[in-house]
C-alpha cells in the first residue's frame, strides 16, 4: 500500500508522485510530481509541533490573519487554531489505479473549546495523482437545528515553490476586483492579465463571481517548460502574498532568501465571515496540476 504512516507524517505514493502530510495541521509539506517539489517549506521551519509549519499548505480555520471574529476575539491573530493541532488520520485510505486519498479529521478538545466553544467537525481530503494534488475541506457544524449559527474563515493558505519569486507570475486576473492589503485595505481592479510578487504584495481578490470555480496558471517564468494549474472551488477569495526581504526578513521561522524561492495563492473565505447553520456543511476544493507551460 502506497502509504507511509509515521507518528508525526503520513506519506502517499501515486504513480512516481508523493506527498508528505504532518498530522500537525494537517499541513501538506511536500508535494512531488515530475521528480520536483512544487511546494516551498521555509529551512527554519519549526517542525516539532510548537508553532504554526511555515510552508507547504498551512489550514487556517475559524480566522484569518490580523481579523478579530467578533463572535470569539480570543481568536484574534493568527489563522486561527485548526494548523497548531492534532487531526487524526482516516484507517481508510481511498485507492484507486489513478489517485490515492488520505482523510484527515479534526474536532473540538477541551483547548479549543476554551477559544471557540461551538461543536464543529473538519474533515481534510487529500487526493494525489501522478501530477495533480487535490485538497478538499469539509466544515460541518453539527450542532442540533435550534442552536445558534457561527461564523468562520479558512484557508488554504499554500507556498507554491518557484525557481525565482519576482519572475513567477499567475493569470488570468484581469478585471478582478481586490483588497490591497498594504494599502489600507484600499479596494482596486486589477489592470493587467497578470498578478506577481515582484515587490511586497498582500493582496485578496474577490473572487465571489468565480466561486464556483477559479481556474488560475502560475507561470514560474525564465523558461520553465512547466507551470501550475490551480483551481478553487466553494472559496470566494484568494491572497496573493509574498513580504520580500523587508518583511520577510522580520519573519523568525523564514529562511534567509525564502522570499525569492515562493508565491502563496491562498483560495479561502477571507474577507467576510461565512455563516454555518446548525446541519450546513462548507465545502472548499483547490486542485493543482502539473501542466506544459
Ligand atoms: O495570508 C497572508 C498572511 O496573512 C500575511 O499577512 C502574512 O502575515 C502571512 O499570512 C503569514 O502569516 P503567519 O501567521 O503564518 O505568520
Amino acid at each position: 500500500m502506497p502509504i507511509h504512516k509515521g507518528q508525526k507524517t503520513i506519506v502517499i505514493e501515486k504513480s512516481g508522485a508523493s506527498a508528505e502530510i504532518y498530522l500537525y495541521g494537517a499541513t501538506v509539506s511536500s508535494w512531488k510530481s515530475g521528480g520536483v517539489e512544487r511546494l516551498w517549506m521555509s529551512g527554519a521551519a519549526v517542525l516539532d509541533g510548537s508553532a504554526p509549519i511555515r510552508g507547504g499548505i498551512p489550514i487556517g480555520f475559524p480566522i484569518f490573519a490580523v481579523d478579530v471574529h467578533p463572535d470569539f476575539p480570543e481568536l484574534g491573530g493568527a489563522h486561527g487554531f485548526a494548523r497548531i493541532n492534532i487531526w487524526t488520520l482516516d484507517d481508510a485510505v481511498h485507492e484507486t489505479e489513478t489517485e490515492i486519498t488520505a482523510t484527515f479529521r479534526l474536532g473540538p478538545n477541551d483547548a479549543i473549546a476554551k477559544l471557540f466553544p461551538p461543536p464543529f467537525e473538519l474533515v481534510y481530503e487529500v487526493t494525489l495523482t501522478a501530477r495533480s494534488l487535490t485538497t478538499v475541506l469539509h466544515i460541518t457544524n453539527p450542532a442540533s437545528p435550534d442552536a445558534t449559527p457561527w461564523k468562520f474563515n479558512t484557508v488554504f493558505h499554500t507556498y507554491y515553490k518557484v525557481p525565482h519569486a519576482p519572475s513567477a507570475s499567475l493569470a488570468p486576473l484581469t478585471g478582478t476586483p481586490y483588497i490591497d492589503r498594504l494599502a489600507g485595505m484600499a479596494r482596486k481592479v486589477q489592470a493587467g492579465d497578470t498578478a506577481g510578487v515582484a515587490v511586497e504584495t498582500a493582496r485578496a481578490y474577490d473572487l465571489s463571481a468565480k466561486q464556483d470555480r477559479c481556474e488560475v496558471v502560475l507561470s514560474y517564468g525564465g523558461g520553465a517548460t512547466d507551470a501550475l494549474r490551480i483551481v478553487s472551488e466553494g472559496f470566494p477569495d484568494a491572497v496573493l502574498w509574498n513580504p520580500r526581504e523587508a518583511s520577510g526578513s522580520k519573519v523568525p521561522d523564514m529562511s534567509k532568501g525564502g522570499w525569492d524561492e515562493f508565491v502563496c495563492w491562498e483560495p479561502g473565505v477571507i474577507s467576510n465571515l461565512a455563516t454555518l447553520k446548525p446541519g450546513e456543511t462548507f465545502k472548499g476544493v483547490q486542485h493543482v496540476e502539473v501542466i506544459s507551460a
